[in-house]
């Protein structure tokens, strides 16, 4: 009998994939963290047992988290990513010459066994030299850094465990006060069909402290339950209603390839379906 890996991140639902070699099982120091292979997503990582990374599909979700930003952004020139330890949004903020990043994880043994079992992710992002590794809570690092960066991506595991403190309104208002003028704040917000309040949370909060503040979505085939949502949080409410010439003109000029993100896909992700507004303008 083939092992099923069954994520059950959200009650009620389980997802299963068949588990084909296993590369590594064990407790972090923060989490639990599994590796194996799968016939059509490639290798897998789970953290706390639920998918977080896959070899096949991951180009969506960090397409959409690093040029999503930086694009509307225009001229950014320093880029932090929350977690991320997988260096999947490393690696594409760094297709961007001339962006320097800094990238802050708890956890090393995340980023130690990415580079050694999913090193497509990175795609060498660790050896660059415009990448800064800072191993340490996230929290604490936006609260004490007196550094500002143009965009912010909260590449984050789901409000449970390690994650949770990564969506409070005390961490957003840290995130805030390193932020440059103009600067946005990306953030992995869950999957709204299935973590509605999740993604209510995070506006109330977020919108406190922003004028603009949205999401915009993509599918991630290995994430289940729908389209995922990215956090969008700034106070330059330009940024969400650039025309798509101009994000084709940045995305030229930027020479990057891509193999979800498009400047068309890019406009089309922030138009959210009713279901989701409904989320965000319901009585609570
Ligand atoms: N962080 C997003 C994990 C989302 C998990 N959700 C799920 N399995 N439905 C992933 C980190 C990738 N850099």
């Amino acid at each position: 009998m083939t092992e099923l890996f069954d994520e059950g991140l959200h009650s009620g639902i389980s997802l299963g994939l068949e588990v084909g070699d296993i590369h590594y099982q064990d407790k972090t120091e923060h989490q639990d963290l599994m590796i194996f292979d799968h016939a059509r997503f490639g290798r897998v990582m789970s953290l706390d047992g639920a998918v977080q990374t896959t070899e096949n599909d991951e180009f969506i979700y960090h397409e959409m988290f690093a040029h999503v930003p930086i694009l509307a952004h225009g001229s950014a020139k320093k880029v932090l990513i929350i977690g991320g330890g997988d260096g999947g949004a490393a690696c594409q903020v760094l297709k961007h010459s001339g962006i320097e990043v800094t990238l802050v994880d708890i956890d090393r043994t995340v980023i130690d066994l990415s580079i050694e079992y999913m090193p497509t992710v990175s795609d060498g992002a660790f050896e660059n030299p415009k990448l800064n590794v800072i191993i340490t809570d996230g929290c604490q690092f936006v609260k004490e850094t007196a550094e500002k960066w143009d965009v912010i991506i909260i590449d984050s595991t789901d409000p449970h465990g390690p994650g949770e403190v990564l969506y409070t309104q005390e961490f957003y208002g840290d995130c805030k006060s390193c932020l440059t003028d103009g600067g946005i704040i990306v953030t992995q917000n869950g999957i709204p069909f299935v973590q509605a309040d999740e993604l209510r949370n995070s506006y109330d909060r977020l919108g406190t402290l922003f004028s603009d503040v949205s999401f915009y979505m993509a599918t991630v085939p290995s994430y289940v339950g729908g389209a995922l949502a990215f956090g969008w949080a700034t106070n330059d409410t330009s940024l969400r209603k650039l025309d798509t010439h101009v994000l084709l003109e940045r995305y030229l000029d930027a020479a990057i390839e891509t193999d979800y993100y498009s400047p068309e896909i890019h406009q089309a992700s922030f138009v959210l379906p009713f279901y989701v507004q409904k989320i965000l303008t319901a009585d609570k």
